[in-house]
Parts: C-alpha cells; sequence; structure tokens
C-alpha cells in the first residue's frame, strides 16, 4: 500500500461530545428541543431574530465554561497533523462543528464549513469579526453602521457551506478521507464520503455507532479512544491502514 500521503477529515458534533457539547441528533441533542425551521434557517432568522439569536448565544456562552476544553480526541488530531506535516504529508481537518475545540486544541489546517459560534458578520457590507459574547439585535456593524445588524457567522440550513470547493478539492486529493462523530446525514459533507471513495481514496468511520455509510474501515467506540488509538496506529506505520474493522 502506497504512504499514506495526503489524509482529510471531517468531524461532527460527536467529536465534541465528551467535552461536554450536546449533539444534534441523539434523543436529547439539540434538535430534540429545538425545530430546525425554527432556529437554523435564514427564514427563523428574519421571523424571529430573537429567538434564533438566544439560541446562538446560549451554545456560544457554554465555550466559556472552563469545563468545556478540547479532549483527547481533538488533541490527538492536532498532534497528528503536526507530525504528518513534519514528513511531507498533507492533512485537512474539514469540521462541521461551529465549536472552538479544535481551533484551542492546535488544529491548523482547519476549514469550519458551518462557520463559527465565536464570528459574526454584516450581511450588508460583509465586515466579519470575532465575537464571544452574546449577540443583539441591537448590535449595528461597526464599519457600514447601517441599520444591518450583525448576524451569527453560521451556515443554516439553505445556505452555502463555506470553502466548498477548497473541501471537495481536499477530499478528491485525498489517499485516506476518515469521517469522525458525525451521523452523515447533513449535506453536502454527507457526500464527502462518496466523493472521496469515487477518487479512489480509503475510507474509514469513527463513530460511537455504524452510519448508513459504506466505509473501508470502522472503528466503533467513544472519540476519546477511538481517535488517538487510530492515529498513533497511524503515526506509527504510516504505509498501512491499522485494520480495525468491526
Ligand atoms: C445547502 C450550523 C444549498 C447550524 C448546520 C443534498 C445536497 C445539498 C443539500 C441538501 C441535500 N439534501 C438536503 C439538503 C439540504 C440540507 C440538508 O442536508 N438537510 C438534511 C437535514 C437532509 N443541507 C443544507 O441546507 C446545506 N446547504 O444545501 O445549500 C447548496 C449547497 C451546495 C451547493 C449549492 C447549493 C447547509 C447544511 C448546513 C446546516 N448547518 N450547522 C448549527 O450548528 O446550529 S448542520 C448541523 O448538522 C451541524 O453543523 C452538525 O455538525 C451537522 C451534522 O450533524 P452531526 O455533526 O453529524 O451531528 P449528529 O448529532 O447528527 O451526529 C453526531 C454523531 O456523533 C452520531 O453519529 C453519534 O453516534 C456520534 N457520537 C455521539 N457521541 C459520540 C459520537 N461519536 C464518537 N464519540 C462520542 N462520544
Amino acid at each position: 500500500m502506497t504512504a499514506l500521503n495526503s489524509i482529510v477529515l471531517l468531524t461532527g458534533a460527536g467529536i465534541s461530545a465528551e467535552s461536554g457539547i450536546q449533539t444534534f441528533r441523539a434523543s436529547d441533542g439539540l434538535w430534540a428541543n429545538h425545530a430546525i425551521e425554527e432556529v437554523a434557517t435564514p427564514d427563523a432568522y428574519a421571523r424571529n431574530p430573537a429567538k434564533v439569536l438566544d439560541f446562538y448565544n446560549q451554545r456560544r456562552t457554554q465555550l466559556q465554561d472552563p469545563q468545556v476544553a478540547p479532549n483527547a480526541a481533538h488533541l490527538a488530531l492536532a498532534k497528528f497533523e503536526q507530525a504528518l506535516t513534519a514528513q511531507g504529508g498533507r492533512f485537512t481537518l474539514i469540521t462541521q462543528n461551529v465549536d472552538n475545540l479544535h481551533r484551542r486544541a492546535g488544529s491548523q489546517n482547519l476549514i469550519a464549513m458551518h462557520g463559527e459560534l465565536q464570528s459574526v458578520f454584516c450581511p450588508a457590507c460583509g465586515h466579519r469579526q470575532t465575537w464571544v459574547h452574546d449577540l443583539n439585535s441591537t448590535d449595528l456593524c461597526p464599519v457600514c453602521a447601517e441599520s444591518a445588524p450583525l448576524r451569527p457567522d453560521i451556515v443554516w440550513f439553505g445556505e452555502i457551506p463555506y470553502q466548498l470547493d477548497a473541501c471537495q478539492a481536499a477530499v478528491e486529493q485525498a489517499d485516506l478521507f476518515v469521517s469522525i462523530g458525525t451521523s452523515g446525514q447533513v449535506y453536502p459533507a454527507a457526500g464527502f464520503v462518496a466523493l472521496a471513495k469515487s477518487a479512489g481514496a480509503l475510507t474509514a468511520e469513527l463513530n460511537l455507532e455504524p452510519t448508513r455509510k459504506d466505509f473501508d474501515f470502522c472503528l466503533y467506540g467513544p472519540a476519546t479512544q477511538v481517535v488517538p488509538a487510530f492515529f498513533e496506529q497511524l503515526m506509527n506505520q504510516p504505509t498501512q491502514l491499522p485494520s480495525f474493522c468491526q
């Protein structure tokens, strides 16, 4: 097997679950207590901005909790990226998550395709800035200061994910595509595994439970256990994929 030089990851809410951040589709997940149509679409924001801002303010505030920190899975990815790039390899981490845990863990080549809780932008002039506290509809853009209030820098349903071309190019050039902690239900991210396979990459799923997707290799269990195990083995023998399939 050729050395796995170009590795692309897609992470979802499951990698942050053990850091205390709710996932979306678990029985006690975010979508169990909030209707997507009421908090995560442009129409919802136009209809009831206060409700949408409150939904994101609660989640942004949680990132200030000292208990919420990168876990062993986030840290293992940052460590692996450093080792792989030091050997001349390419590593791209695409996350669907809007928390800041990959950044805090030290991941460098990171694409936050669904945006970030700690960022806001002005729909009128495009100004973007870091924002760590509550956002209210009275917070006007400091650049154009028009009537346009700043909005959460989140890709809502029906909006085009960020850096989609870069994501798809990375997936098409991957030797190995690893999906971690995602139910694989939200597109276009959920289509990346098929794109990777069609481009000849090996594919692996590290998750709490199997999803309906077709992967070459799989390892199931909590991310803080399966992610360090998988990447430590990969670091020690970069020319073959750990055969973990259960
Ligand atoms: C778009 C930000 C037009 C908000 C989010 C086909 C093609 C394109 C679009 C569509 C399509 N079919 C349908 C669509 C429309 C829609 C869509 O996919 N709907 C779904 C529901 C059917 N997609 C869109 O609207 C997208 N935009 O289509 O624009 C376009 C597109 C391309 C080109 C031209 C035009 C926009 C989608 C983005 C929406 N925004 N997030 C916010 O965060 O509030 S999506 C949201 O879901 C989050 O980002 C989240 O990350 C993401 C995916 O969820 P997961 O991360 O997978 O979380 P989930 O809870 O589902 O699963 C957690 C997993 O972890 C589970 O498997 C669990 O077992 C595991 N787990 C739990 N604990 C652990 C664990 N694993 C390991 N260890 C543990 N401890």
